[in-house]
């Protein structure tokens, strides 16, 4: 037995929870990682997605050296090729598409998959040079960005959430999903005897364990709020000095909500007239209250709508003027990640067009764009499954004349359409910095041992293909550690960072004292299901991270089959049973699911939690093959906006 290493590091993936930890490494392999216990919002403990985050790295099916297509695009036959035959066709195909169809044919296709500067941004640095078509959106929170856009603060230190006296948990699953902040929550219980409400549609995990569920509908945040603006309004409850401080359109926002009574509002929530009131006048006596509000209720055409309305209603009430109250929609510690990507490198004079990520399936299906995507390349995400109405994409990416490299860990729906994979190393075989999106540090992650196999961090395919290419700039030759280090905001340097592990960016609260806010936007209702079709919600799987996870044996154990939860009434109308295997359908296609009949969901409502894979076919719920082709008015998926009939899986038809 050789001697315990250990190397400070943190979990790459793209969570609130940003989790520094602690990899264990005997004779040079990686063992084991635990929660970096002096870490003030890990506290010790990973989560039940990674805590064998070293079974991903040895996973059995992990992508360990370089592959070129070798069947039909989507069969996933490969056949094995070196890094250098790899680079040359990239760089071959790559070069002759910009020499062909101009630069902007090449579209760099990523997302969160690792949150590090360098997994996510080196790569960048490529198309930048080229003078690519750049990448714009997201397919997350960008209500929350959007509404940003418009001066609202989002967020703020969320330890403080542990002064709260009433915290509203709303759209947000938070035991699954981040789970390090349920130890504020807590806190703010035991110190101040706090009430913890959660708002959702689902009976959740988080649901469970609060003081009070309120199960509204779907899209309906909006409509509850200003329901309960209207009572304090009224009732003279609101900080009105507050209020007036910090927006510019107070007398507008009491006449449009002045027609949102208990009643009305209890008739389109689905919920009782007495909780609107209730919940009125304890979230306007609370000292203060706060609204951590998730990411599910975003992702609908409500989405600005909702983030807008928790904003309304924490202003109202005046609770940003103490510590712990207020809207947290998220938390970051500034790092300054952006300035990797290096824009700066897009030649002198050109403006190369941007494209919507979130509109991937449009992007490479529509005849008129000119000129068209013929090179792509994708990392840190699974496009085939996470994308809205996917099976567009997949028709885009099926594209004969469409050169698509992907740099992955495991072959995922996306990989196998790909004419080059490109093995990526994975969190404990390099050198990356995080920031975060729920809470204030920023992270270092230190190699705790070798690439495996012939697997690449991102700067090193960025410096093999750069050179291949002839982009000779010196950012085309900065190691990771200097890639990384090009995010840090002013006073952090490296070195530090190294010693330390991380380093908290403590920012003081916003102030909205002048900030002329306008919050009286019109407030929209959710578009009824089509006749004997139901609302099909995806929240997140406890076991998954997004689909990543899918494959690994102990979390596909521990998550089982996918599973439909539907109300018994709608099954009752269906003749449909608890346990049989169902068919969700609607225009696009059809995907299989077990059914649960249970009444943590409200009528009308099915949901399917996780993002699976195609493969295994007969459980290959792939949920965006049904998602539209529909947006927030910002631009985010409206993942939520979808309609499905639920038939018995015998049932004729497809
Ligand atoms: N275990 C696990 N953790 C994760 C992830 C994962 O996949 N699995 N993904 C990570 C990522 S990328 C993200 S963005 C976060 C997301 O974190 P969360 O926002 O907590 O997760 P979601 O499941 O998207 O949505 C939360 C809840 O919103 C509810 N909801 C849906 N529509 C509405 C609505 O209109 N109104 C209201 N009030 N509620 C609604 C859903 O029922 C769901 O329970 O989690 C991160 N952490
Ligand atoms: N219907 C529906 N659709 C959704 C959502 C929903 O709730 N419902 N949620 C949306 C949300 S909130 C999000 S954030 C997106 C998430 O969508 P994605 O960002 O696509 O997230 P993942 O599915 O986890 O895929 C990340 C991929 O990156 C890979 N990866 C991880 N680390 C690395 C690395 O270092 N290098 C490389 N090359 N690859 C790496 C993983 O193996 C994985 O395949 O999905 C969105 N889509
Ligand atoms: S997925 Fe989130 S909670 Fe789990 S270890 Fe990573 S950062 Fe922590
Ligand atoms: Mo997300």
């Amino acid at each position: 037995m050789g001697e315990i290493r250990h190397v400070k590091g943190c979990c790459p993936l793209d969570c609130q929870d940003t989790c520094a930890w602690v990899a264990e490494v005997e004779d040079g392999r990686a063992t084991a990682v635990r929660g970096a216990r002096d870490h003030p919002f890990t506290r010790g403990v990973l989560c039940a997605k990674v805590n064998d985050y070293p079974a991903r790295t040895y996973a059995p099916d992990r992508l360990l050296h370089p592959l070129r297509r070798a069947g039909p695009k989507g069969s996933g036959r490969f056949e094995r090729v070196s890094w250098d035959q790899a680079i040359g066709l990239i760089a071959d195909r790559f070069g002759g598409i910009a020499a062909r169809h101009g630069p902007e044919a090449l579209l760099p296709h990523r997302y969160l998959g690792s949150m590090g500067v360098v997994q996510r941004r080196a790569p960048m640095r490529i198309f930048h040079a080229l003078g690519a078509s750049r990448l714009a959106g997201g397919i997350c929170s960008v209500a929350a960005q959007a509404v940003a856009g418009e001066g609202f603060p989002l967020g703020f230190d969320p330890e403080d959430m542990a002064e709260s006296r009433l915290v509203l948990l709303w759209g947000l699953n938070l035991l699954s999903t981040c789970h390090h902040h349920w130890h504020f929550v807590q806190e703010a219980r035991r110190r101040h005897g706090a009430r913890v409400v959660c708002l959702d549609p689902i009976r959740t995990r988080t649901a469970r364990r609060c003081d009070e569920h309120v199960p509204l509908r779907p899209g309906t945040d909006a409509v509850l709020a200003a329901g309960m603006a209207r009572i304090m309004l009224e009732e003279g409850l609101a900080d009105l000095d507050f209020a007036r401080g910090a927006c510019a359109d107070l007398d507008a926002l009491a006449a449009e909500v002045a027609p949102w009574t208990p009643g009305r509002v209890a008739t389109v929530c689905g919920i009782a007239p007495e909780t609107v009131a209730r919940l009125a006048r304890e979230f306007a006596a609370a000292r203060p209250a706060v609204i951590r509000a998730g990411v599910g209720p975003q992702q609908s055409a409500q989405g600005e709508a909702f983030v807008r309305a928790v904003h309304m209603l924490a202003i109202l009430g005046g609770h940003w003027r103490h510590r712990g109250g207020g809207a947290l929609v998220m938390a970051t510690p500034g790092l300054e990640d952006m300035r990797a990507d290096r824009a700066d490198l897009i030649p002198a004079g050109a403006a190369p067009r941007a494209l919507d990520m979130a509109r991937l399936g449009e992007t490479l299906t529509d005849p008129a764009l000119d000129p068209p995507v013929k090179g792509l390349m994708v990392w840190g995400t699974n496009p085939a499954v996470v994308q809205p109405d996917a099976g567009r994409v997949r028709q885009g990416l099926a594209r004969e004349d469409l050169f698509t490299v992907v740099l992955e860990h495991v072959l995922t729906d996306t990989a196998r359409y790909a004419d080059v994979v490109l093995p990526s190393t994975t969190q404990l075989e390099h050198f990356d910095v995080l920031g975060a999106w729920g809470h204030q540090y920023i992270t270092v992650n230190l190699p705790a041992i070798a690439p495996l196999g012939e697997a690449k961090s991102h700067g090193e395919i960025m410096r093999l293909l750069a050179r291949r290419l002839g982009l000779d700039h010196p950012a085309m030759r900065e190691s990771d550690e200097a890639i990384a280090a090009s995010a840090l905001p002013p006073g952090v340097s490296l070195e530090a960072l190294k010693e330390a592990g991380w380093v908290k960016m403590r920012k003081p609260p916003p102030r909205l004292e002048g900030a002329g806010l306008r919050l009286a936007r019109g407030v929209s209702l959710p578009s009824a299901p089509p006749e004997g079709m139901l609302r099909l919600l995806t929240p997140k799987a406890h076991f998954f991270l997004n689909s990543s996870f899918v494959n690994q044996p102990r979390q596909r154990r521990a998550e089982g089959r996918p599973t439909l939860d539907m109300a018994p009434a709608d099954a009752a109308a269906r003749g449909l049973r608890d346990g049989e295997g169902v068919r969700l359908r609607n225009a696009r296609g059809a995907i299989p699911a077990t059914l649960r009949v249970t009444d943590a969901v409200p009528p009308g409502v099915v949901a399917l939690p996780g993002k699976w894979w195609s493969l295994p076919e007969e459980e290959g719920a792939v949920a965006n093959l049904l998602s539209p082709s529909a947006w927030s008015p910002g631009g985010q998926p409206a993942f939520n906006d979808t309609f499905v009939e639920v038939v018995g899986a015998g049932a004729a038809g497809r």
